[in-house]
């Protein structure tokens, strides 16, 4: 059981848990990673489906931690393919020699705290188990694939694949007849790519997305050579920018802007800008108004692409506010539906019945086809997280005291579960921001603390019930300025019927959160009690610094999005 004591244990080898191993193997801590799949990459390595690629740009969408690896990687479009974005992770793998670390086909099955030893006690699907001082859960966001239950589903004769579990073999749509369930990003993604190869597409729709073109190009090496001459600064403008992406806000209104100027603005966005749309105007993520100048603008441009007139009503989206759900980044998805082999279904109009052995039933008729694609999304932020078992100081599970929502401090711990830490989890800007950038953020930031713990003699680190109220108090007034609670999405619990209806991602941007974070460290981890010995033993705080363990209110007054 020796070589099983670990220092840190992290769940998960995507693009988070690699970050963390590296964060942590500099301060010189034993770290075991454990994957439940056969490789490295998470969602990258799951979601092979064809036109999967990232919606965020290549130079920023990528670790920053060693200037040597930004240089060397050559990438070769704006947005990377899913297979590129695979071959980066691996090739950090092995420049850093992460591999070493991981042990695959391992997934965390429950995971216990022992409140005298102050260790997890972790075992795994493989039958191993673990001792570790801190388990750090890097599960993802969008980790925990959603299948719809149809009736009839087992009768279908024909091939069944989700977007987020893709078969590693090459699924061949030659001549096929397919359909896809599902109009999220991934659905988008895939429509113009597999209705090029289907004999028949069929795109069953229940709610119209915005999307925004990708503007996708080679990168030429001009571009390449300029971006790296410069990417100290293009790093320091996405993270000082709200989203992680670069993108400053507006300073203006567009509620103060002609309609003329508008349109100028949005033209300009709409061709270079992807996600940048929305922050053309600093309002269009707080104000209805400000926002149906954009959502107008978008429906006016998927008007125009649409030929058939009769699919424009259906295909645009009118039933919330642009971003209030998340919206894709495409690269041809409403042009496709002027292919004479693709069709759309609307499943609000003639819902799906049933599964046949052939098809799908939905109220107007039956569809044929030989391959059926659930681009159906995910059990979003907690799927994965709440999956294991954990167990904390009073024997409470995880999921038992996450009952009607996540309650964390900064989205990272959660009283009840000490030395337990969540990456770019719930409470954090996650899922609002560049994943990537919280990703770094979160991982030196957590690495920093088990480091001063070490060094001063903290056995133990709990969140207090006081701050995670504060927290999830400010995640909550951070939310409640913007339009995001407008709509029904993964955002608040209500793609999974009967999932609490919480909002999960910290909206207060990553600038803001960064200053957070760096004020609870020298604060000696406000909102976080370290102890010398486990408070089983009857161990004192220590104060390593500390000056308060609750959370001075005043830091967590709301500011615009966007400040
Ligand atoms: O999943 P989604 P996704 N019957 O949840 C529909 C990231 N991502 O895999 O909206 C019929 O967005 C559902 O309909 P509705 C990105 O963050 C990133 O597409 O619930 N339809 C919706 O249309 C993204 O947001 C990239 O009414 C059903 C769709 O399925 C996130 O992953 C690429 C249904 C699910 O959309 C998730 O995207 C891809 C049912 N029973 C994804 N159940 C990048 O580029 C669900 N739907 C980085």
């Amino acid at each position: 059981m020796e070589s099983n004591n670990v220092d840190v244990m992290v769940v998960g080898a995507g693009f988070g848990g690699l970050r963390a191993l590296h964060a942590l193997r500099r301060f010189g801590k034993s770290v075991q990673v454990i994957e439940a799949s056969d490789d490295v990459g998470g969602v990258w390595y799951h979601n092979g489906y064809p036109g999967a690629r990232c919606d965020v740009e290549s130079y920023d969408y990528s670790y920053s931690f060693s200037a040597e690896l930004e240089q060397e990687w050559v990438w070769s479009e704006r947005y990377a393919t899913q297979p590129e974005i695979l071959r980066y992770i691996n090739h950090v793998v092995e420049r850093f020699d992460l591999r070493k670390h991981i042990r695959f086909q391992c997934a965390l099955l429950r995971a216990q705290y022992d409140a005298k030893a102050a260790r997890w006690r972790i075992q795994c699907s493989d039958g191993s188990q673990w001792s570790a001082q801190f388990l750090l859960m890097a599960v993802g966001q969008l980790s925990a694939p959603k299948s719809p239950n149809y009736p009839g589903l087992n009768r279908f004769g024909g091939q069944v694949i989700h977007s987020a579990v893709w078969p590693k073999e090459p699924v061949d749509f030659t001549g096929k007849r397919v359909a896809i369930i599902g109009t999220g990003s991934s659905g988008m993604q895939m429509t113009p790519v597999i209705a090029q190869k289907a004999a028949h597409l069929t795109v069953f729709q229940r709610t119209p997305n915005y999307s925004v073109p990708a503007s996708n190009a080679p990168i030429s090496a001009e571009e390449d050579r300029q971006v790296k001459a410069n990417y100290r600064q293009r790093r320091d403008q996405a993270w000082n920018s709200p989203t992680g992406l670069g993108f400053t806000p507006g300073k203006k209104s567009a509620l103060e802007a002609t309609p003329e100027e508008r349109d100028q603005v949005y033209e300009a966005a709409w061709h270079r800008l992807g996600f940048g749309f929305a922050l053309s105007y600093f309002d269009i993520l707080l104000n209805k108004a400000a926002n149906d100048t954009a959502a107008e603008f978008i429906r006016k441009k998927i008007a125009s692409v649409i030929d058939k007139p009769e699919l424009r009503d259906k295909l645009i989206p009118r039933d919330h506010a642009f971003a209030a759900r998340r919206p894709s980044v495409d690269s041809g998805y409403f042009q496709a539906f002027n292919r004479d082999n693709v069709e759309l279904a609307d499943v609000r109009e003639f819902p799906i019945v049933e599964f046949t052995a052939k098809g799908i039933r939905t109220q107007d008729k039956d569809h044929e086809f030989d391959i059926i694609i659930f681009a159906t999304g995910f059990d979003a932020f907690t799927g994965s997280l709440l999956k294991p078992e954990i167990v904390g100081r009073h024997g409470m599970t995880l999921k038992q005291k996450w009952s009607a929502g996540p309650v964390t401090q900064l989205g990272i711990g959660t009283s009840g579960f000490p030395n337990l830490f969540v990456l770019v989890g719930p409470g954090s800007p996650s899922l609002l921001s560049n994943v990537m950038v919280s990703i770094e953020e979160q991982s030196d930031w957590l690495a920093n603390m088990i480091d001063h713990m070490g060094r001063h003699g903290v056995a133990e680190v709990e969140v207090t019930e006081m701050a995670e109220q504060a927290w999830v108090a400010h995640v909550n007034a951070r939310a409640h300025e913007t339009l995001y609670l407008t709509a029904d999405s993964y955002y608040n619990g209500a793609e999974v019927a009967g999932k609490p209806r919480v909002f999960m991602p910290y909206s207060g941007g990553v600038r803001g959160y960064r200053r957070l974070l760096h004020k609870c460290a020298e604060n000696g981890y406000e909102g976080f009690e370290l102890r010398d010995k486990p408070l089983a033993l009857h161990g004192q705080a220590v104060n390593a610094g500390a000056k308060s363990t609750s959370v001075a209110t005043a830091d967590l007054q709301p500011t615009p999005v966007g400040a």
